[in-house]
């Protein structure tokens, strides 16, 4: 009677371990399929492709002008066209030409500004003053501003990360900034800015995206005048006599931009700084 009594009773303990061993492995079972789902729908929800058409609806919200002529599903398939099932490392400029005819927007005249190593300083102005545009200001350039994308041959995804160095090849992101670069400068019109800075020894650099780029594609038929914002801080010794931007009027003078009007100014840091936190001084006060 008593050996019948243990062996029922280690019968019962087994159950309950057996039963335990299955709830452990559905619950491990359910977790690891939540996550999956979860890592699923996160990836989904903050791809490439969500992050540009959260940008574009954005930025079309802000400025109803441009929304009426601006598609953003449509905007990021053209986009996508250029370089998704491609060699990371062959994707031209030219592959955007159909992205930069999608894309539809007019910067008033007098409006662009370039810049050249200044890149926080011209976006912090331009963000508090809209007398001045850059080219990460307009749709084009908000949509893809910081980001990273590539493909591979025969693939249909984008990617965001593995992909080519900025200098390594002729990748989609570089040939994307090339491309829409020179769109930006051949149709600026009127006065043109470029804001440039005074605190390193050649703020005009021939390999810049704006000397080897933009100033090769300003158009003399449209333009007035290039006025170089240079960017001072109070211990530089810089001035506009400097041997980079003797070259950059130059260049101006002696080709098809010969009519293009050339002006210098040296402006303070902190008058710049002033222009980006006191909203009461004008911008014709700026510079
Ligand atoms: P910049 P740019 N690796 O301040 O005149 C990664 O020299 O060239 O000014 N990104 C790079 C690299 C690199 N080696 N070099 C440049 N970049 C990217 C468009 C990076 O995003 C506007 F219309 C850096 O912030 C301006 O007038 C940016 O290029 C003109 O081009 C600017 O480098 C500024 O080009």
């Amino acid at each position: 009677m008593e050996y019948e009594g243990v062996a029922s009773s280690s019968r019962g303990k087994q159950k309950i371990n057996r039963c335990l061993l299955i709830g452990i492995i559905t619950f491990l079972a359910f977790a690891i399929i939540l996550a999956f789902v979860l890592v699923y729908t996160l990836k989904k929800e903050h791809g490439p492709r969500e992050t540009v058409l959260s940008r574009c609806q954005r930025y079309l919200d802000a400025n109803p002008s441009a929304s009426s002529v601006n598609d953003c599903e449509r905007i990021w398939s053209v986009f996508e066209q250029a370089y998704v099932g491609k060699d990371p490392c062959d994707v031209a400029p030219e592959a955007y030409d159909p992205l930069i005819k999608a894309v539809q927007q007019k910067v008033p005249c007098n409006e662009n500004l370039f810049w050249s190593k200044t890149n926080e300083m011209a976006h912090a102005l331009t963000k508090n003053r809209n007398c001045l545009m850059t080219l990460e200001d307009t749709l084009l350039g908000f949509m893809f501003n910081g980001l990273t994308w590539c493909s591979k041959n025969g693939s249909k995804e984008t990617f965001t990360t593995g992909c080519p160095g900025w200098m390594e090849c002729i990748n989609p992101m570089r040939s994307f900034w090339i491309r829409a670069s020179a769109n930006f400068a051949a149709t600026a019109c009127g006065n043109v800015s470029v804001m440039l800075n005074g605190s390193i020894n050649s703020p005009f650099n021939p390999d810049s995206i704006f000397a080897s780029v933009e100033m090769q594609n300003f158009n003399p038929a449209t333009m007035d005048s290039l006025r170089v914002l240079l960017v001072t801080k109070e211990t530089d010794m810089m001035t506009c006599s400097n041997k980079s931007l003797m070259d950059l009027q130059t260049l101006l003078s002696s080709g098809p931009l010969r009519a293009v009007t050339y002006t210098c100014r040296v402006i303070p840091h902190a008058k710049v700084k002033n222009c980006i936190d006191d909203l009461e001084i004008p911008c014709s006060d700026c510079w």
